[in-house]
């Protein structure tokens, strides 16, 4: 359902919790053995990746996966630029987490912190039955293999949460700093749902923009957007049928020869502009609910700084039109400020001022 717009009100976009700016990347978890490099294999070696992309590999366990986009291929056909560079995703294959990797069990540790380091998580588990591959648990069981991860990501944040609030009751209770207060009282807050509910942060259904703020500055390892996999055997995928139908009924079914590297846009709740012209044709990929002067800043720091204003036409009144100029002659190129939301398919082009350019006096 679409939410109700109030008469001449800017529509609100719901809060989101995590990064901005950074380069999004998005990692993939679970038990050892599960299919998780296998996965990121198929990812990384897509018919996407294999085409003329500036596709890299950052290392071995991290790439980044170029999104296939009709709109950027007409933007591609239309300038043929002599740079193109589509949407992509880094993706990274994180080592398997095992019970009790919150306390450093099989260098827990040090993969808990490759998943802080991540955006949102892919969250693998077997379905498929093979003698031949062990399980560490030593059966194949879902539902109980997503409890545990669930749990080891559960527990490190629960771990973080206590020195924050002994911190803030240092200073903000007992130190008297009163600006902190508010702080103290959301991450109390927080405490009781992680903590004493066992839930993860993601599920709260209303965090606000004051408690949002304090989430982001934290980035608990709960609070991260997830997709569901299942490793489903060939056969059953075909079948779509499994003995594990609660997973199946909830989850996104995947043999692993069949990933899709969209879906993982999607569930960050990732959108991109575009930049335009015979030089480059480019995809930037930002956060749903992106002001201009922020999406100005991921393409240099110094766009964000001087923003003067954004002048954008949309992909659709673009394509219809067939140019720039026919665009503008139908009044459909639109000068934007800096409380513009940068919506997914807009055309931009950014005004800004010089950083060091002498001021007017
Ligand atoms: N039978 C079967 N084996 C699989 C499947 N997916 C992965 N494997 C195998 O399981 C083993 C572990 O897979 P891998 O991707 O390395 O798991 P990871 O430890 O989670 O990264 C490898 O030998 C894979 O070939 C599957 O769907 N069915
Ligand atoms: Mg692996």
């Amino acid at each position: 359902m679409a939410p109700k717009k109030a008469k001449g009100d800017a529509l609100k976009p719901p809060p989101l919790i995590g990064r901005f700016g950074t380069s999004l990347k998005i990692g993939i978890v679970g038990l050892p053995n599960v299919g998780k490099s296998t996965f990121f294999n198929v990812l990384t070696k897509s018919e996407a990746a294999a085409e003329n992309f500036p596709f890299c590999t950052i290392d071995p366990n991290e790439s980044r996966v170029p999104i296939p986009d009709e709109r950027y291929d007409f933007l591609c056909q239309f300038h043929k630029p002599a740079s193109k560079v589509p949407a992509f995703l880094n993706v990274v294959d994180i080592a398997g987490l095992v019970k009790g990797a919150h306390v450093g069990q099989g260098l827990g540790n040090a993969f808990l912190s490759h998943i802080s380091a991540c955006d949102g998580i892919f969250h693998m588990t077997r379905a498929f039955e093979d003698e031949d591959i062990i399980h560490v648990e030593g059966t194949v069981d879902p539902v109980r293999d997503m409890e545990i991860i669930h749990e080891e990501l559960r527990m490190k944040d629960e771990e973080m949460i206590s020195p924050i609030i002994d911190k803030l009751e240092k200073t903000a209770i007992r130190g008297g700093d009163k600006k902190l207060k508010p702080e103290y009282d959301i991450m109390c807050k927080i405490k009781g749902w992680v903590v004493d509910e066992k839930k993860h942060v993601r599920y709260y259904p209303d965090w606000n923009d004051k408690e949002i703020e304090v989430l982001n500055k934290f980035l608990f390892l709960t609070s991260k957007p997830m997709i569901y996999l299942v490793n489903l055997s060939e056969r059953d995928y075909i079948r779509r049928k499994n003995k594990w139908k609660v997973m199946l009924n909830s989850c996104a079914h995947y043999h692993t020869r069949s990933a899709k590297p969209k879906t993982g846009y999607a569930t960050l709740q990732l959108e991109y502009f575009f930049t335009t012209g015979p030089d480059e044709v480019r995809a930037w990929t930002i956060r749903k609910g992106t002001k201009a002067p922020q999406a100005a800043g991921k393409i240099h720091t110094d766009f964000e700084k001087g923003f003067i204003m954004a002048e954008v036409m949309k992909f659709q009144d673009f394509k219809e039109e067939g140019s720039e100029s026919a665009v503008k002659a139908a009044g459909k190129y639109r000068q934007q400020g800096r409380n513009y939301i940068v919506e997914d398919g807009d055309i931009i082009f950014f005004k800004f001022n010089a950083p060091n350019a002498p001021k007017k006096k």
